[in-house]
C-alpha cells in the first residue's frame, strides 16, 4: 500500500494533526510524520516533496497556521495529491491559514479541508488510496454504514422522547 505523508509547519500544530494520524492508523494506512516549514525549512520541505512519489507516497497532508504556505509549497514540487489543513493558531482564528491554503493559482491544486479538519484530511487521503485498493474501499464503506446506523439510533431516541 502507498504511504501517506503527514507534514506540519510546527510542532505546535500537533494537537490538531494528531487526529489525522490516529485516523490513518485506524485504517492501517502507513504514515510518515514530519515537521517541515515552508518558511523555516524550505529546502527540506522541497526535497521531501520532490522525492515523495519515488519514496512510495500516494498522498501528502500538510497542516499549517498563520500565513500557511506549506501545502502550496509542497504542491509546487510534486504531482501527488496534496491535502491542506488550515490550522487555527493565531488571533485571526484560522481564517488567515484557510485563505492562504485554499486560494491556489490554477495548475497547482491543494485540496483544502476545514479549519482544523484533520480527520477529514486523513479520510480524503484514504479515499485517494482506495481508488486502487478494494479492501480499503470496503472499509470506508463499512464505516459510512456504521455512521449512518449511529445517526438513525439518535433519531429514534429523539423521536421516542418528543414525538409520542
Ligand atoms: C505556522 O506558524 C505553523 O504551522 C504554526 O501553525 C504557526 C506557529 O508556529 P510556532 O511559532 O508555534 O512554531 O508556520
Amino acid at each position: 500500500m502507498k504511504k501517506v505523508a503527514v507534514i506540519m509547519g510546527s510542532d505546535s500544530d500537533l494537537p490538531v494533526v494528531e487526529k489525522a494520524i490516529t485516523t490513518l492508523r485506524e485504517y492501517d494506512v502507513p504514515a510518515e510524520v514530519h515537521v517541515y516549514s515552508a518558511h523555516r525549512t524550505p529546502e527540506q520541505a522541497r526535497e521531501f516533496a520532490l522525492q515523495a512519489r519515488k519514496n512510495g507516497f500516494g498522498a501528502i497532508i500538510c497542516a499549517a497556521g498563520k500565513a500557511a504556505h506549506l501545502a502550496g509549497a509542497f504542491a509546487a514540487n510534486t504531482t501527488l495529491p496534496v491535502i491542506g489543513i488550515p490550522v487555527k493558531s493565531s488571533t485571526l482564528d484560522g481564517m488567515d491559514a484557510l485563505l492562504s491554503t485554499v486560494q491556489m493559482p490554477a495548475g497547482i491544486p491543494v485540496a483544502t479541508v476545514a479549519i482544523d479538519g484533520a480527520a477529514n484530511a486523513a479520510l480524503l487521503a484514504i479515499e485517494i488510496l482506495s481508488v486502487s485498493d478494494d479492501a480499503l474501499a470496503e472499509r470506508l464503506q463499512a464505516a459510512r454504514a456504521a455512521a449512518t446506523e449511529a445517526v438513525l439510533a439518535k433519531d429514534a431516541a429523539v423521536v421516542a422522547k418528543f414525538n409520542s
